[in-house]
């Protein structure tokens, strides 16, 4: 039995989610983190001592942090193609999903919660205004990638795409004037024909 610990507007939860749905997978869900809390409790600490979502429980493993989580699902019941064994197509599928979390997330998660989780009357709008410039020469970098190839390890859809789906989601949504990005744009009417997207990834943001 699978259990996904974490809320569904969770853009770290989201991943796991979306993956489930592409590898066929049934799970439960408990609701923690955000409004629901639960994330200091001892039994959940025992699960992630970092107090954080998504955690995986499957059979008896317990997995933390997204990425790790896509891979371990990957590995345990993906079709080769979703996370590649080849050293060297792997790579591109491992660089892009530690680029999302060294270089992407810091970028964007800021900007989110400025926009979002801070009231209008308490946002530092200078602070804001480099943050969404950071973002923007982040995601210009990310065009530039996808106009050499469909998708973000390459040719084959992959969990890096999986990674990046509610990251690219919350960019098209963010309220600010944004550079035109044409491969950006292909890419995500590409992947949001997916139902794994379609069901978990397209909500408002929150
Ligand atoms: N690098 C971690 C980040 C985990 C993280 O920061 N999760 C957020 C949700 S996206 C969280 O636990 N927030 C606290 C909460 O929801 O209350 C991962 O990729 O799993």
């Amino acid at each position: 039995m699978i259990t996904v610990w974490g809320r569904a507007n969770s853009t770290n939860v989201i991943k796991v989610l979306w993956l489930c749905e592409e590898l066929e997978l049934e799970f439960a869900r408990r609701d923690v983190g955000g409004p629901f809390g639960g994330l200091q409790t001892p039994e959940f600490l025992a699960l992630n001592p970092n107090g954080s979502i998504p955690v995986l429980e499957d059979d008896g493993a317990v997995v933390w942090e997204s990425h790790s989580v896509l891979r371990f699902l990957a590995q345990k019941y993906g079709a080769d193609s979703l996370y590649p064994t080849e050293p060297g197509a792997r790579s591109h599928v491992e660089r892009w999903l530690d680029w999302h979390i060294s270089t992407l997330a810091p970028v964007l998660n800021p900007v989110f919660v400025a926009l979002y989780r801070t009231a209008p009357e308490a946002r530092d709008h200078a602070a804001l205004k480099t943050l969404i410039e950071r973002l923007i020469a982040v995601m210009i970098r990310l065009d530039t990638h996808l106009s050499a190839q469909p998708f973000i390890a390459g040719a084959q859809f992959s969990i890096a795409d999986v990674a990046f789906g509610n990251s690219v989601w919350r960019w098209f949504a963010f309220p600010f004037e944004k550079p035109q990005l044409p491969h950006l744009e292909k890419w995500q009417a590409q992947v949001a024909e997916r139902p794994g997207h379609r069901k978990y990834v397209t909500q408002p943001l929150t």
